[in-house]
């Protein structure tokens, strides 16, 4: 019986496909029997993380909470796919800290703020370009660049990746990881 769990914890800009990769990857790994559980940023903010907003502590208590719960499900072994913007490096270190070495794996998404803003799905990058959004990550606010991700999703040629392809970056991994 193949129960490993593990965290693929994909981290990068609003707009950068996060949420994409997460359920194309969600969708691959049922294919493939596996099962799997999908903790996404915005929608968590809705019920268990409705208390928050976006200020630097704000951001760590959604991480810190969703990094707990994704260790749980991890733990019950499942391949948790959490997609949160994550913008702080000390605050996924905190997560990748509550995992077994090697069952963390972070998925960068490395996608210029131009291609994000250009694709702007829900329109927050024009609300935040015109100060109706305060704090915007990309805008005023940080983004850390992950200096130790175990994956990183970048254009090739100026092209960014299907989500079919994306998805299969990470099934790679997960394969050669022996999660799969
Ligand atoms: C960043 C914001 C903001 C601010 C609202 N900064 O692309 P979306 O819309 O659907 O997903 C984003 C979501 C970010 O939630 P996370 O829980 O992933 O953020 S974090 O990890 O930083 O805690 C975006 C929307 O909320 N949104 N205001 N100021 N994104």
């Amino acid at each position: 019986l193949n129960q490993k769990g593990c965290v693929v914890w994909i981290t990068g800009l609003s707009g950068s496909g996060k949420s994409t990769l997460a359920c194309t990857l969600g969708r691959d790994l049922h294919g493939r029997g596996k099962l799997s559980y999908i903790l996404d940023g915005d929608n968590l903010r809705h019920g268990l993380n409705k208390d928050l907003g976006f200020k630097a502590e704000d951001r760590a208590e959604n991480i810190r909470r969703v990094g707990e719960v994704a260790k749980l499900f991890a733990d019950s072994g499942l391949i948790c796919i959490a997609s949160l913007i994550s913008p702080y490096r000390r605050d996924r270190d905190s997560c990748r800290a509550l995992l077994p070495e090697s069952s963390f794996i972070e998925v960068f998404m490395n996608i210029p703020l131009e291609i994000c803003e250009a694709r702007d799905p829900k329109g927050l990058y024009k609300l935040a370009r015109q100060g109706n959004i305060k704090g915007f990550t990309g805008i005023d606010d940080p983004y850390e660049t992950p200096l130790n991700c175990e994956i990183e999703i970048k254009p090739e040629d100026g092209v960014c990746p299907p989500p079919a392809a994306m998805s299969s970056q990470v099934v790679t991994f997960l394969e050669e990881r022996g999660f799969l």
